[in-house]
């Protein structure tokens, strides 16, 4: 949008809110595994991914029975630090549970 001011020659030019881009998300993917236990894939959900224990437990038997689930969708580097959060949090406790993400 461009409003001319005839007096000074000046230009101004406003940008709306809705051209601003959004941010590109990512899905982080839990992966099957048939060694980590239910109920720390069910923690993993509620304490990292912020899910209700329903939900938590929903996604959890999503991935076992199918191989992979959405934990959620985040901007780049969000995703990238709940990936590290998951792994390590498994490695501390001797699960070899897996994520991943790709662009939403
Ligand atoms: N398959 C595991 C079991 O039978 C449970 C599990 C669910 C593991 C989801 C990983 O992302 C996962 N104990």
């Amino acid at each position: 949008m461009a409003e001319e001011d005839h007096e000074s020659g000046t230009q101004t030019i406003e940008r709306s809110e809705t051209d601003l881009e959004e941010p590109k998300l990512f899905k982080v993917i839990l992966l099957n595994d048939d060694y980590t236990t239910m109920d720390f894939v069910v923690a993993v959900l509620e304490g990292i991914f912020g899910k209700t224990p329903a939900e938590a437990t929903q996604i959890m038997l999503q991935v076992h029975h199918k191989g992979a689930g959405v934990c959620g969708m985040y901007p780049k580097q969000i995703a990238e630090a709940k990936i590290v959060l998951v792994e390590q949090k498994a490695q501390a406790e001797g699960h070899p549970l897996r994520c991943s993400m790709e662009e939403a």
